[in-house]
């Protein structure tokens, strides 16, 4: 097939996700174009089957707000036009799914058609879609599009209860590529990072306010009170000066590590005994994934899909929003015993095999090859 991708190219989760697909989709045969604003973060491999096309905005004194929408939908038509393309699959709904659309609407009065696929990652729902400055549009292009996929069902149930939707809706979820995923040895790493033994705990993000990043704080000063401990903060945004100044507060900055933005992610994930991912909105928790895929278990809340990744008293425990104190709690009962951490970590691994990139692309190629039979001319 030849595939149309569009998303955000940055390190949010559905950038990650769609690249990810994107390559497996190549390495399999299919040919891949992408199209973003610019090189998305994880397409750093060559293949044959991928293509990159970027999306230029012109520049005009008139233009307070560049019409990025207008340029990628003319983009998404060339694409489609010159490469003969049989499929276009957008990530994250705003403003990828109503720009299809436009492109679809173009392409058919050029007597092409150009079946639509949207996936919903999250925020695109639960926080930014719900706004009624964008609720229509969200609306509409749901409801347009050929094929729609959440990545959980509690994600799905949100659209369902937030929207008006007239179509089905299919959940994919997120999945985990092991071969680059997996527990690495890496003591001199450890050793650098805890000289004492001390445990690595650590948290990824983008350090938006849903990832409630002064929690992880919170939760590691309780910890380390008990357990002497390292705390490795991996991302950067908004919230990252609120959180260094918390670290300075509670007197633990000695102990904790803002390492901004890192490609490397497994490699720091293979020197961690354990995640804390305390979101206040999460429709899946791709970040827990790669974790739990480098044997690291998981203290999350239990918000969105989470309880559809972290199965408490398996791979880790789940408590809620802002209870700081049972994250604390579960977080010590777990690393307090050597044994019982290892039996965390082999079963947090155990649970990330579930969502293999081996499982989990056929469903995509399934889903693709069915709307591409039942998606109507427009
Ligand atoms: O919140 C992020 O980190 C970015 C956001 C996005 O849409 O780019 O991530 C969402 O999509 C990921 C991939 O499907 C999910 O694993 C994340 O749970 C989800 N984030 C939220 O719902 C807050």
């Amino acid at each position: 097939m030849k595939i149309g991708i569009v998303c955000y190219p940055t390190f949010g989760g559905s950038g990650v996700v769609a690249t990810e697909l994107g390559k497996a989709l190549a390495s399999k045969g299919h040919e891949i174009h992408f199209i973003t604003y610019s090189q998305p973060a994880r397409l750093d491999f060559f293949s044959e089957n991928l293509y990159y096309h970027e999306v230029a905005v012109a520049q005009y004194p008139l233009f307070d707000f560049p019409p990025y929408e207008s340029a990628l939908a003319s983009k998404l038509v060339d694409v489609v036009k010159f490469e003969k393309l049989d499929l276009l699959h957008v990530h994250y709904a705003i403003p990828h799914a109503s720009v299809a659309y436009l492109a679809k609407q173009i392409l058919a009065s050029a007597n092409i058609h150009i079946p639509v696929i949207t996936t919903l990652h999250g925020t695109d729902i639960t926080l930014v879609g719900k706004d009624k400055s964008f609720s229509p549009v969200v609306t509409f292009s749901i409801n347009q599009s050929d094929g729609v996929t959440t990545v959980s069902e509690s994600l799905k149930q949100q659209t369902l209860d937030s929207f008006t939707i007239t179509r089905d809706i299919k959940v994919i979820p997120n999945f985990i590529d092991f071969s680059r995923f997996h527990n690495k040895k890496r003591e001199h790493f450890k050793r650098a990072i805890a000289p004492d033994s001390e445990r690595i705990i650590t948290h990824t993000s983008n350090f938006r306010k849903v990832k409630n990043t002064q929690d992880v704080i919170r939760i590691f000063k309780k910890i380390n009170d008990v357990i002497p401990s390292k705390l490795l903060m991996v991302g950067d945004g908004p919230e990252r000066g609120k959180s260094e100044d918390l670290a300075r507060q509670l007197g633990v900055c000695q102990d904790v590590r803002f390492l901004g933005k890192q490609d490397a992610i497994e490699e720091i994930l293979s020197v961690s005994d354990l995640f804390l991912m305390p979101s206040s909105s999460e429709s899946f928790g791709l970040a827990a994934l790669e974790a739990m895929a480098c044997h690291v278990p998981v203290i999350s809340t239990n918000t969105g899909g989470l309880p559809e990744l972290n199965e408490a008293g398996i791979s880790g425990f789940l408590s809620d929003i802002g209870d700081v104190d049972d994250m604390a709690k579960n977080a010590i009962h777990i690393l307090e015993d050597c044994e019982r951490l290892a039996g965390f970590k082999v079963s947090a691994y155990q649970r990330a095999q579930e969502f293999d990139i081996e499982k989990i692309l056929p469903l995509y190629e399934n889903y693709y090859e069915e709307v591409l039979k039942t998606s109507k001319k427009a």
